[in-house]
């Protein structure tokens, strides 16, 4: 009898850390819904990397112990930024959301946080509270904003080192139960302070190996459950850039750089689609890499961007495009260019994407279909040219 009762309790604490028998209560239904109406976010990554001028790895890119890349801090000042500025170059793009780096793998944190060792915006010459402005910004004009927020971390000494933060630390065993307080005490603090719609997490993959039998090996217990649940008690929305099928307690599924089922990129082999989550495809509209590069001349056109919205749309999903500001605070001038065009584009046509469910493409693949309120709408371009989509309605 005992044995047959603690075998039930162990398969129900079981059942419950891996959240299979999770129901989703109504406001998150409601916010998953909302999300998906959006179709078009903005995606910022922006920290300590953006003065290095070198993309966001670059700590990793040139092994960069923690102490010499944090030097950098005592010098970062980019007196250009304005959040109100941002967010109206955001809102006349189209866009519905801004999805923003408030802590990337370097560890640095772009809000006055109280639980970390002082490696956050507050001990900068510049001090400000950015995601404090950005919020304001975002609710003065009505758009969502949501946090990426890193799990793996090329900083602190209690993190356990992966596959990339072996390149800065070396081996480092870490303490899991010490780097998950902080997260949760970070995570809390960037809900209560802010009311964000997501969290958006990344990194759970410098953990996770694929055999050459295809199966993946796991490396840490995140222990997603404890973060997970305190992030749905405040009544915000998960999504975690895994690279890996979702979990029940995920509320957004995720593709790098690749629409969902495909594997352009090699990320999304391990993903399929659920039905029930919104989804969205994050991608850059410079080459290849997300934070700020000096270098980079590269920028998608407006009528690429256009498509990538519309081809992700036709696919259930959200577009969500990268910008990385300088590090003086500015958006490339060439970014802010291309964002004004979409946002003419998305102003006469948006009816076609706000709000609509994925309809697929023709079998030529130049026009993509989206449905709404029982219409469907085509919406078509000339591959090998720089021309705009045109949209036009299906007659049923
Ligand atoms: O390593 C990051 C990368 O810097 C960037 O943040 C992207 C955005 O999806 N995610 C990771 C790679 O999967």
């Amino acid at each position: 009898m005992r044995l047959n009762a603690a075998i039930a309790g162990f398969a129900a604490v079981m059942a419950l850390s891996s959240g299979a028998d999770y129901v989703p209560e109504n406001w998150n239904r409601e916010a998953r819904r909302k999300f998906a109406d959006c179709r078009f976010g903005i995606f910022i990554h922006w920290g300590l990397y953006s003065a290095y001028a070198q993309g966001e790895w670059y700590q990793q890119d040139v092994c960069l112990d923690t102490e010499t890349y944090g030097r950098i801090k005592d010098g970062f000042y980019p007196s250009k930024f304005n959040a109100k500025e941002w967010v109206r170059v955001f809102k006349d793009a189209g866009a519905k959301y801004v999805t923003i780096t408030s802590r990337h793998h370097d560890g640095f944190s772009l809000w006055p946080t109280k639980v970390d060792d002082g490696f956050n915006i507050s001990n900068t010459p510049f001090k400000r509270d950015v995601l404090g402005e950005l919020a304001v910004a975002c609710r003065e004009e009505g758009l969502q904003l949501n946090f990426y927020y890193s799990l793996m971390d090329w900083h602190r000494s209690d993190y356990p080192a992966g596959k990339t933060a072996r390149a800065v630390f070396g081996e480092q065993k870490g303490d899991y139960t010490s780097y998950k307080r902080f997260m949760m005490a970070q995570i809390s603090e960037l809900i209560d302070w802010y009311r964000p719609g997501v969290i958006w997490f990344d990194g759970e993959w410098e953990h996770v190996h694929r055999r050459s039998d295809g199966k993946t090996e796991r490396t840490l217990d995140w222990e997603f459950d404890d973060i997970y649940d305190l992030i749905h008690r405040k009544k915000v929305l998960v999504a975690n850039n895994n690279h890996l099928p979702m979990r029940p307690k995920e509320d957004v599924q995720l593709f790098e750089r690749d629409l969902p089922g495909e594997n352009k990129t090699g990320f999304s082999a391990g993903q399929t689609v659920v039905e029930d989550r919104p989804i969205e495809q994050c991608d850059v509209i410079q080459k290849n890499v997300w934070g700020y590069r000096i270098k980079e001349r590269e920028f998608r056109s407006a009528p690429d961007v256009v498509r990538l919205i519309v081809r992700a749309a036709a696919k259930d999903s959200n577009l969500l495009v990268n910008i990385g500001p300088d590090a003086s605070g500015r958006l490339p001038a060439k970014a802010v260019e291309v964002m004004r065009d979409v946002g003419v584009w998305m102003r006469e046509n948006g009816y076609a994407v706000y709000g609509s469910r994925g309809g697929g493409f023709s079998k030529d693949g130049g026009t993509a279909y989206t449905r709404k309120h029982g219409v469907t709408y085509a919406i078509s371009w000339t591959d090998g040219t720089n021309s705009m989509p045109r949209v036009s309605t299906v007659k049923n």
